[in-house]
C-alpha cells in the first residue's frame, strides 16, 4: 500500500504549514479555565505553546475557523468575550489576530439563533457566516442568510447637526479604519439613505484610516426623527461590513 503514506502526508500538510491548530475545549489546559466551560484554544508547534484565546465563565465559545496562513481565527460565542460588547449574551462572531487581541465582529440583540458558523478565507482577508439577525439592515424578516465581511474594517459616523429644518443639510463625517493586520483593497461605503456618502474609498493599509465628508438634505418625508446608516466593505462582493448610523430631528 505505497499510496497510503503519501495520502496521510497530504492530509496533514495544511496544519503543518501553519504550525497552528485552533480548537474548542472544556479542559483546563493552561490553568485558566477552572469552570470548564467551552473556550477557544490555539496550539503552536513552534513554541510549543497552548494559548487560551477566550477566558469566560459559563456558556460556550466554539465553531472556530483558522486561516490557512495562520494570521487570524474566528469563532462564535455567547459570552461577553471582549467586555461590554455582548452583555446580552447572544451568539456573536469574534475574531482573534494571532498574537494580538480578540475583537467582536457582529453586534446584534436578543432573538432567534444569532450569528454562527464563521469561516475564514485562506488568507484571512474576509469571513463568511450565517445569521438570522438584521446584521446589515437588509434582513428584516430574520430568516437565516449568509453574510461576508472584510476582516479588520471599522467604521464610525458622526453628524454636525442634531436637528435641521426641511431643506437644510445634515453634514456627516464617516471614518473608515483598517484595524487588521492585512491591507484592504477596494474599500467602499454603501449608504443607500444618503447617496452623497455612497463613495469608493480605495485601498487601506494596516492601521490606516480615512474620513469621508458628505451631506444629506432633509426632506418632508424625514420630518420627525430620521436615521441614515452607512456600511463599509472591501473588495467587489456586495454584502456589507459594520453598519453605523446617525439620527437627527426635523421639526
Ligand atoms: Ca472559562
Ligand atoms: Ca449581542
Amino acid at each position: 500500500m505505497p499510496a497510503l503514506p503519501r495520502l496521510r502526508a497530504a492530509l496533514t500538510a495544511p496544519v503543518d504549514a501553519a504550525s497552528l491548530i485552533a480548537f474548542r475545549s472544556t479542559a483546563n489546559r493552561v490553568s485558566t479555565n477552572g469552570d470548564a466551560n467551552q473556550e477557544i484554544f490555539l496550539w503552536s508547534a513552534t513554541g510549543p505553546t497552548t494559548t487560551q484565546v477566550t477566558a469566560t465563565t459559563g456558556g460556550a465559545s466554539d465553531g472556530v475557523s483558522l486561516s490557512s496562513d495562520g494570521t487570524r481565527l474566528v469563532f462564535k460565542s455567547n459570552r461577553d468575550v471582549v467586555g461590554g460588547g455582548n452583555t446580552d449574551l447572544t451568539n456573536e462572531i469574534f475574531a482573534y489576530e494571532v498574537g494580538g487581541a480578540v475583537t467582536q465582529v457582529t453586534d446584534t440583540p436578543v432573538g432567534g439563533g444569532g450569528n454562527r458558523f464563521p469561516v475564514l478565507a485562506g488568507d484571512g482577508s474576509s469571513l463568511a457566516f450565517e445569521s438570522d439577525r438584521d446584521v446589515t439592515g437588509s434582513n428584516a424578516d430574520h430568516n437565516f442568510e449568509l453574510f461576508r465581511t472584510a476582516c479588520g474594517l471599522e467604521v464610525t459616523m458622526t453628524a454636525d447637526q442634531a436637528a435641521v429644518v426641511v431643506g437644510e443639510p445634515v453634514d456627516y463625517h464617516v471614518t473608515v479604519h483598517n484595524g487588521g493586520a492585512l491591507a484592504l483593497t477596494g474599500v467602499y461605503l454603501d449608504a443607500t439613505g444618503a447617496p452623497a456618502c455612497n463613495q469608493f474609498v480605495g485601498d487601506l493599509a494596516s492601521g490606516a484610516s480615512t474620513t469621508v465628508d458628505c451631506s444629506y438634505v432633509a426632506t418632508l418625508a424625514d420630518v420627525g426623527t430620521h436615521t441614515n446608516a452607512v456600511v463599509a466593505d472591501a473588495g467587489r462582493a456586495s454584502t456589507k461590513r459594520r453598519q453605523r448610523s446617525s439620527s437627527y430631528s426635523t421639526p
